[in-house]
């Protein structure tokens, strides 16, 4: 059996579909999770959203064991949280920095991520269609490990 892939979301995600719509759009985070598991066609995923960072924390020291990949969206958390970039650098498998909005084209305050630096790649600006592109970006990425062996 494969390892999961987990997808991490962080704070006021849950919000997603009402959230200010112009900036994150109409789609709900369950429906996000469910384009995920189309885009994962059978490969086993592991999707989370939580408010708290130390649950995000603890989520990224599981996944150190469980996962094979991790994409995450730390939402705010990812221009304060040293703490998320010192748990991802345990990870020995790829990362993929996800954003909905392209953070880089909005004010200041969203141009420094901590979690870029440790990152394999970054998606911003896809909009939610950036979670299933996040997807098959991985099962490629986890596939040429695989293959590389
Ligand atoms: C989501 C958030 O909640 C913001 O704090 C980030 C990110 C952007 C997103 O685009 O998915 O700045």
């Amino acid at each position: 059996m494969s390892k999961p892939i987990y997808i991490l979301n962080g704070p006021n995600l849950n919000r997603l579909g009402t959230r200010e719509p112009e900036i994150y759009g109409r789609t709900t985070l369950v429906e996000v999770e469910a384009l995920c598991r189309g885009a994962a066609a059978g490969h086993p995923l592991v999707f989370r959203q939580s408010n708290r960072e130390y649950e995000l924390i603890e989520w990224v020291h599981e996944a150190i064991d469980e996962a094979c990949g991790v994409i995450i969206n730390p939402a705010a958390f990812t221009f304060t949280s040293m703490a998320i970039m010192d748990a991802l650098k345990m990870f020995p498998g790829p990362i993929i920095e996800l954003h909905i909005s392209n953070i880089h084209r909005r004010e200041q305050i969203y141009h420094k991520s901590y979690v870029s630096p440790v990152a394999t790649a970054v998606i911003a600006g896809l909009g939610t269609d950036g979670y299933p592109t996040a997807v098959r970006s991985m099962l490629d990425m986890i596939s040429r490990t695989t293959k590389a062996g």
